[in-house]
């Protein structure tokens, strides 16, 4: 209900056409999945955020170019940055900074219920957007992911159980996610990314998301058939997030 009021007060301020007119909206995004299969990088989504609803501030100083183009040289395949305001302290700008500092793909991470979202995010420079299962029907993940794939846009479908997947699973999607995180109660388990990653037919990139703390837990993952990684709070939490992913791809 928030999300869809903060939605129609962004359709009330900018137009789908003045989104088009955005010089981002026709630039061709990066592939995701070369980019997770490079091997020379290291799988890792490194995201950028500032607070989060379980933890409350994360990290109320850094700045987002600088993060982010830390993350890129440590190896990072792809960059996400939250875009949610209330919940994550993010916003518009935050994408627009990082995309001009940044030539790998950006995840816009933002609660998805419209399609004018969508628009915003290749407006705002993004090459991959999220879709949430736990929020989303069947039909508007359809309907979101042919957007997305119609925009040249790379789309992430996030799960956190088997039931999620079986019934949201289409061939509008580029890449599977599991979230770790439970987000009715934020508590976490790592164990549910090896629980679901042999239900994910393999033509989709498969991503292990939230509480990944170290490198061993990334070297299992990807013995388990994981192609990305997805790690926040585990950088954003320390002085400084661009040495700190240093520590997870030694
Ligand atoms: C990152 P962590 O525990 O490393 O900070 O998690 C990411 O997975 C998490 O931010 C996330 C998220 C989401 C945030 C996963 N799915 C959906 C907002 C909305």
């Amino acid at each position: 209900l928030r999300k869809q009021q903060e939605v129609a007060d962004a359709k009330a301020l900018v137009s789908v056409k003045d989104l088009e007119q955005s010089i981002h909206f026709r630039r061709t995004p990066y592939s995701f999945k070369e980019f997770l299969l490079d091997k020379d990088r290291t799988g890792i989504i490194a995201e950028f955020k500032r607070r989060s609803p379980s933890k409350g501030l994360i990290n109320g100083t850094a700045d987002v170019a600088e993060v982010t183009k830390a993350y890129n040289h440590a190896g990072a395949s792809a960059l996400s940055v939250l875009t949610d305001l209330d919940f994550f302290g993010g916003q518009r700008e935050d994408i627009l900074a990082a995309r001009v500092a940044n030539n790998i793909p950006i995840l816009r991470k933002d609660f998805m219920i419209d399609e004018y979202q969508i628009l915003e995010a290749k407006a705002w420079g993004a090459d991959i957007i999220l879709l949430i299962a736990s929020i989303l029907s069947p039909k508007e993940i359809v309907d979101m992911g042919k957007l997305g794939k119609s925009l040249g846009l790379n789309v992430l479908l996030e799960v956190h159980n088997l039931e999620e997947l079986e019934r949201s699973i289409c061939p509008h999607l580029d890449a599977i996610g599991v979230n770790n995180r439970n987000l009715a109660d934020f508590t976490v388990n790592i164990q549910t990314s090896y629980d679901l990653v042999d239900k994910i037919p393999n033509e989709f990139m498969k991503v292990s998301e939230s509480a990944i703390s170290n490198s061993t837990t990334i070297k299992q993952l990807r013995l388990a058939g994981f192609d990305g990684f997805l790690i926040g709070e585990n950088f954003m939490k320390t002085d400084n997030p661009g040495i700190a992913i240093k520590e997870f791809v030694s």
